[in-house]
């Protein structure tokens, strides 16, 4: 008999390639796990990657669609199944399936159990969702459940049979995936809306019917103000998640695990920061820059990391929050409570110390800008590195800032290393 390595040592080179080409930000995660946990959740991925494209071809008529997302999970063991849809490299993920079960049949026993079980939730909910829109905020709770929430539950699994975690709240791990998902859904809005042949529409009627009367009147230049509010009822909504994923983060034992969860949570709440009050989104695309991914996944270590994140993303948020807005105070309570959480954790007193010290009051800087209030205080918060442009640049696009109105940002970022100088200040940023 040969030995079980030698058919991921086959498989294996086509698995991490195509979950390169699939996933632009999960491949780089995965790829730091430990070898035997690495593979399981590669395949986990590109094996919900597979599901998720017959979910997302809008050109397979129902009929069709549903039979095979319900019997998905069974189609793993078999390695003659084949079903061609989706485009581009999620084309070639679906012609080429067989390598994916080829792979997943050589995991252990636990781990297929485990992906088998989410798989088959998945595609269930995926089916109820095909027929059915997300009407109340409970419904987008339960889709966001299955396309996501299921996904941090499997994940949970797999950490717990590799032996290195111990088994997580399942409440903890789904809003794991309810944060990623919200994020998503919002950022999403416009490539979502204009899916070609047939729209597709996650953001619930209970939040939109608010604002608009057909989700799609979202993207109109006559409701901008309309738009920009709900977006901010989405933003609001998502960021009472991010509780449950502090608790879910801090308990993870394993560096590698840690990071691999951790990672996208910062670049989730990164997004939500990015989007917030941000008419762009129903313009074109919002994404983080290359830069500043970079930069959270290389200082992404320890849970200081992930509350000193949260903390920043916060203070941007907080300062674009426009007084007018319906939702303000029920956007600043969830903010309020996130930084009190941060600052809770005690991880944060020397920065604070630091922040509050009187000599800082001088540099509370007020500039009426038109898309956003800041004031130098926001500016420090964010600032861990020395000035450069790379940091300029993210700080940029996080508080959406145009070229125009950058020139005021540079002048305050030069007035504070002014001032630095001139207090003699020795914030350790600097
Ligand atoms: C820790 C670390 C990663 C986690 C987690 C906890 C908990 C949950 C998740 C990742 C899942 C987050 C999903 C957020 C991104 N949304 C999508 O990709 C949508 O598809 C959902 C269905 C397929 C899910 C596939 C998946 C995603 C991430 C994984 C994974 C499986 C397995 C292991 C690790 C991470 C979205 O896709 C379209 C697109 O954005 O391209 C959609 O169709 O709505
Ligand atoms: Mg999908």
């Amino acid at each position: 008999m040969r030995p079980s390595r030698s058919h991921l040592s086959l498989t294996g080179p086509f698995c991490y390639t195509m979950l390169h080409k699939v996933s632009r930000s999960f491949a780089l995660v995965i790829q730091q796990l430990d070898t035997d946990l690495r593979n399981a959740v590669c395949i986990f991925y590109l094996v919900l990657r597979a599901l998720d494209t017959v979910e997302d071809d809008t050109s397979i008529p129902t009929e069709v669609k549903v039979p095979i997302l319900l019997a998905f999970h069974s189609h793993v063991y078999d390695r003659d199944w084949h079903f061609a849809c989706g485009t581009n490299d999620y084309k070639v993920l679906m012609d080429q399936f067989h390598l994916v079960s080829t792979a997943f049949l050589e995991l252990g026993k636990g781990y297929q159990k485990a992906i088998e079980d989410i798989t088959q939730k998945m595609g269930a909910g995926m089916a109820k969702f095909i027929c059915k829109e997300v009407e109340t905020i409970d419904d987008y709770d339960e889709y966001c459940h299955y396309v996501a929430g299921l996904v941090g539950l499997g994940l949970s699994k797999l950490f717990y049979a590799s032996g290195k975690e111990d088994m997580a709240a399942e409440d903890l791990s789904n809003s794991m995936g309810l944060f990623l998902q919200k994020a998503n859904i919002i950022r999403d809005y416009l490539e979502d809306i204009n899916e070609i042949p047939k729209s597709r529409m996650f953001w619930p009627r209970e939040i939109w019917s608010k604002y608009v009367n057909k989700l799609e009147d979202l993207k109109y230049e006559e409701n901008s103000v309309k738009a920009v509010e709900c977006l901010n009822d989405m933003v609001t909504n998502a960021l009472t998640h991010a509780e449950d994923c502090f608790k879910y983060i801090s308990a993870l034992k394993n560096p590698a695990i840690f990071r691999f969860c951790a990672i996208p949570q910062v670049m989730a709440i990164g997004t939500l920061a990015l989007c917030y009050n941000n008419i762009e989104v129903f313009r074109g695309v919002v994404k983080m820059r290359r830069g500043l991914t970079a930069k959270v996944i290389d200082r992404t270590n320890k849970m200081s990391d992930v509350y000193g994140a949260f903390y920043d993303f916060s203070c941007m948020l907080k300062s674009k929050i426009n007084k007018n807005d319906p939702n303000a105070t029920k956007t600043l309570s969830r903010i309020n409570a996130i930084q009190k959480t941060c600052i809770d954790s005690g991880v944060l007193n020397r920065r604070l110390e630091i922040l509050h010290n009187p000599k800082w009051a001088k540099l509370q800087f007020n500039h009426d800008c038109p898309t956003f209030h800041y004031t130098g205080h926001h500016f420090l918060v964010s600032l861990r590195q020395p000035i450069n442009k790379l940091v300029i640049g993210g700080i940029l696009e996080l508080l959406s800032v145009s070229m125009g109105e950058a020139y005021v940002l540079i002048e305050v970022a030069f007035l504070c290393l002014y001032a630095v100088f001139l207090l003699d200040s020795v914030y350790p940023i600097f």
